[in-house]
């Protein structure tokens, strides 16, 4: 039998005046004393946000001395964590998703013996270089499980979180993987669209260790919620399948049955837990004048005196670190037994790689990169990616793919790829259905997990729906992968809606955000090469729907990596330098022959990807673009941005407005991407 650390371990140990040996007595059995003292060790939060909100005259004191009560019960009674090894694979995931918040996790983190935050990181809030950021950051601080403060978002990627542990735990089973995810949202977090995606994904997948604590304070910025939100949230949650139970956010019994409520039943959990913004200052308590602004010195001094908190700034008697810090040692005991566990194991070995993120010491691509070589496809780029996967995924174990209900057109499912679901966890493709914002932050919360590496397909235009994810994963430095297929107006019939133009420029826009946009089988199997050795980093591949000729020959270096390279040598003396990317190189390509014909030389550099061709060194792209020729770029997109490439005295070819419905054939034609159109431009260019 596997022993379920986490269960039983912690039942009550540390409440306070001894009143509670076991939970066999029940909240009830919490004492006045107890109250008492849970109070004070709660005002340690509540003080330490709002003395580092006010030296910073900039933050949000509200939403932690709210939630104080509730965090101190959630971290002494149940979160399994252990500040001394804060990425131990089986702790719980703790998700403040009200990000705004972040001094309530700097307040937990620092309080409970993590070595960071330190005391003077908190008394530098929001300052240059302190790791107590605005918002907490998933990269400034281990403890900090993910970046949050876009409202919904939290949730949203705790959903990915706890979809990964399912899975690992299907995998590798109840010794190595059995956790929750804890997650603090507030009203915006739940008025955000992407909650909907989120709680219907999570309560489809029966997603049972999670557990969201709703801050149902019944305030936002603006004034009171009921200016502009009157659902019944239960119901809500209900209809989705949820476990709902309420309790009051300011009563430490309350709180915990709540959660153990919570952690007891099947399905995931809604705790709605009412509370009082700013619970402890006199006048500002309740309203939204405490949500984001530092209380001021007046208020400050009648809050320590209603809190019966008679300690300068930034000061922890000592009695009451000690017993934060006595939870946050308790959690050593859990993390070692699960650590012996591990060394027992037979899957240590591999288990240890999937969280780590290295890949497999087998690389399938060589062999595959040959097979392509020695006979090339023309398909469309999809297909070459999905052939790419049939690939990968066999030899990858940790890909874990899924689209956005176009998996027959974004080509993400492999052959024979086992279906994740409420009935099969270790299954590796997800039906996300139509919720690409859900879908993609799911993807980040999963990579933050680690252990898998998500991959998810949608057509390219409605990246514009996941955006802000996209860009999440590109702060919080995650391997996540996009498979945006129908890149163009290429896709033709459907016309203007679905035919991206100017996402490609406004994803490469995006810092730490690779795209990748292949011109064949060969580039598209080394694009995903390349995407998945790029451990810190998210990546698009944008694919056509249509079919592309083989353009590659050689596989003895993955030139894609290279970001862009001469696909072709002019033989005439070189004149001009056609760069292009994706559909758009075997145009460039068969426009530099025409050019070639008429004795104008002509290189053909194909561009997979801006942001690796900006990474080699000068040498290499002044080599590759050179400075004595024409440069002129050919992309079926906006043009915006292509000067970087080309030069202020390049041509730069693309579609500057929306596109049409109409077979692609045509749109090419009458956009002027053909090669006679692109070939005569050139030459009016050159004066020949
Ligand atoms: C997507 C998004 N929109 C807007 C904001 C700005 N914002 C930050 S907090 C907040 C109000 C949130 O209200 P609630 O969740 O109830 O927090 P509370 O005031 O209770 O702390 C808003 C609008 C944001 N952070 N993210
Ligand atoms: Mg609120």
């Amino acid at each position: 039998m596997v022993q379920c650390i986490g269960q039983t371990a912690h039942v009550y140990p540390m409440l306070g005046g001894g009143a509670r040996a076991g939970g066999a007595e029940g909240p009830d059995a919490m004492t006045e004393f107890d109250r008492d003292q849970l109070s004070n060790r709660a005002n340690a939060i509540r003080a330490l946000a709002m003395d580092a909100v006010e030296a910073a005259n900039s933050g949000h004191p509200g939403m932690p001395m709210g939630m104080a009560d509730v965090a101190t019960i959630l971290f002494a009674n149940h979160l399994k964590f252990d500040p001394a090894a804060p990425r131990w694979p089986d702790r719980d995931r703790f998700v403040l998703s009200a990000g705004h918040g972040s001094m309530l996790i700097y307040a937990l983190l620092h309080l409970t013996g993590y070595a960071s935050p330190t005391l003077d990181d908190i008394k530098r809030f929001r300052q240059w270089h302190s790791p107590c950021a605005g918002h907490p950051e998933n990269t400034e601080l281990p403890g900090v499980e993910c970046t949050t403060g876009p409202l919904g978002q939290g949730l949203a990627m705790a959903v990915g979180m706890a979809m990964a542990e399912r899975h690992l735990n299907g995998v590798f089973g109840d010794s190595l993987v059995d956790h929750h995810t804890w997650v603090i949202a507030g009203d915006g977090c739940l008025m955000e669209g992407i909650s909907q995606e989120a709680i219907s994904l999570a309560g489809h997948l029966q997603l049972g260790r999670l557990n969201v604590i709703w801050d149902d304070n019944k305030i936002s910025i603006d004034g009171p919620v009921s200016l502009a939100s009157s659902e019944d949230m239960a119901a809500r949650f209900a209809a989705a399948g949820w476990h709902v139970v309420a309790c009051d956010g300011h009563d430490f019994a309350s709180i915990d049955a709540a959660l153990t409520a919570a952690k007891a039943d099947p399905r995931p959990s809604l705790i709605a837990a009412r509370t009082t913004i700013g619970k402890g200052a006199p006048t500002k308590a309740g309203t939204s004048g405490v949500h984001g602004s530092a209380l001021g010195a007046k208020e400050i001094e009648a809050t320590r005196a209603a809190l019966g908190w008679n300690h300068g700034p930034f000061e922890i008697p000592a009695d009451i670190k000690a017993w934060w810090e006595g939870l946050g040692a308790r959690g050593a005991e859990a993390r070692k037994l699960w650590e012996a566990r591990l060394a027992a194991s037979a899957d240590a070995g591999e288990f240890t790689r999937r969280m780590e993120g290295r890949l497999p010491e087998a690389d399938p691509m060589p062999a595959y990169l040959a097979s392509l070589a020695a006979n090339p496809p023309k398909v469309a780029t999809r297909k070459s990616s999905e052939m790419a996967l049939d690939v990968l995924v066999p030899a990858l174990p940790e890909l874990l793919g899924g689209s956005a209900d176009l998996t027959g057109s974004n080509n993400t499912k492999a052959k024979g790829q086992p279906l994740f679901s409420a009935t099969n966890y270790s299954g590796r493709y997800v039906h996300y259905g139509i919720r690409e914002f859900g879908m993609a932050a799911a993807m980040n919360g999963m990579a933050l997990h680690g252990g898998v590496i998500p991959y998810g397909g949608t057509f390219l235009v409605f990246s514009d729906y996941m955006r802000n994810a996209i860009r999440m994963a590109a702060i919080q430095q995650i391997r996540v992968v996009h498979v945006l297929t129908h890149d163009s107006i290429g896709l033709g019939e459907d016309g203007p809606t679905h035919q991206p133009v100017e996402h490609l420029a406004s994803l490469r826009a995006i810092p730490n955000l690779a795209v990748w946009r292949p011109a064949d089988a060969i580039e598209a199997a080394e694009a995903w090469a390349c995407a998945l050795q790029d451990e810190k980093r998210p990546s698009v591949l944008a694919l056509s729907r249509q079919n592309l000729p083989p353009l590659r020959h050689d596989v003895a270096e993955n030139l894609v990596a290279r970001g862009a390279y001469r696909l072709t040598a002019a033989t005439a003396p070189r004149a001009v330098v056609l760069v292009a990317s994706g559909s758009e190189v075997h145009i460039a390509a068969e426009a530099a022959a025409l050019l070639e014909a008429d004795g104008i030389g002509a290189d053909v550099v194909s561009m997979p990807c801006w942001e690796a061709f900006a990474a080699q060194d000068s040498a290499y792209r002044a080599d590759v673009l050179p400075a004595d020729a024409l440069k002129v770029s050919v992309e079926a997109g906006v043009t915006m941005g292509w000067e970087r490439w080309t030069g202020s005295e390049g041509l730069n070819i693309g579609v500057d407005h929306f596109g049409a419905s109409a077979p692609a054939e045509r749109l090419y034609a009458e956009y002027g991407l053909t090669a006679t159109a692109i070939a005569e431009r050139v030459k009016s260019r050159l004066g020949r």
